[in-house]
C-alpha cells in the first residue's frame, strides 16, 4: 500500500481529460487500492485518478460512516439521470472551500470492477452526487467551474498563496 500525492487547484494537470482503460490487470487493481488508502487517509469520500496525476478513467468512493464499503469504478458511464439536488461540495484538490452545486439526484451507471467485469449500479442522493463529482474530475472539471468567476479567482489566489508558503 502507498499514499499518493493529491494535486491541488489551480494545477493545470487537473484539467487533463482522462482516457479509457482498456486492460484491467493486477497493477491497476493495486493502484486502485493505493487510491482508496489515500482517500481514507485524507480523509475524503471519493477520489478520482486525475487527482493523483494518473489520467485514466478510474474512481474510488466510500460514502459510508463505517468506511468499509469501498467502491472502485473503472470507465464509469451514466446511463440515466432523474431529478436535481443541491449539495455543499468540497474537494480534496480545493482544500478548505465549499460551494453549492446542483446535480442529478438519481443516476444509473455502468462501470467495470477491479476484476475487469462490467456491472450496473443505481445511486441516489449523496452517493450519486459523489459519483458525478468524481466523473467531472475525469473530464478535467472541478466544482469551482460551477461558481462565479470572481469566487473562483478568489479561491485560486488563496490556494496559490497557501501552496507558496508550504513549499
Ligand atoms: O471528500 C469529499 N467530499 C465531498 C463532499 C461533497 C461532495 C463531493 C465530495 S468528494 C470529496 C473528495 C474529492 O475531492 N473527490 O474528488
Ligand atoms: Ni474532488
Amino acid at each position: 500500500m502507498a499514499l499518493l500525492d493529491i494535486l491541488e487547484f489551480p494545477d493545470p494537470r487537473l484539467r487533463t481529460k482522462a482516457s479509457l482503460i482498456n486492460n484491467v490487470d493486477g497493477k491497476l487493481a493495486t493502484f486502485a487500492d493505493d487510491m482508496l488508502e489515500t482517500m481514507y487517509t485524507a480523509p475524503g469520500v471519493g477520489l478520482a485518478a486525475s487527482q493523483v496525476n494518473f489520467h485514466k478513467r478510474l474512481i474510488v468512493i466510500d460514502v459510508t460512516e463505517e468506511k468499509k464499503s469501498p467502491l472502485i469504478l473503472i470507465n464509469p458511464e451514466i446511463i440515466t439521470r432523474e431529478g436535481d439536488m443541491e449539495t455543499e461540495e468540497g474537494c480534496l484538490s480545493i482544500p478548505g472551500f465549499w460551494e453549492t452545486v446542483r446535480r442529478s439526484e438519481n443516476i444509473q451507471l455502468k462501470a467495470i470492477n477491479r476484476q475487469g467485469e462490467e456491472f450496473t449500479l443505481e445511486a441516489e442522493g449523496f452517493l450519486a452526487v459523489c459519483i458525478q463529482h468524481e466523473m467531472d474530475h475525469l473530464e478535467g472539471k472541478l466544482f469551482v467551474d460551477y461558481i462565479s468567476k470572481t469566487k473562483r479567482q478568489m479561491i485560486r489566489k488563496k490556494l496559490l498563496k497557501q501552496q507558496k508558503v508550504r513549499d
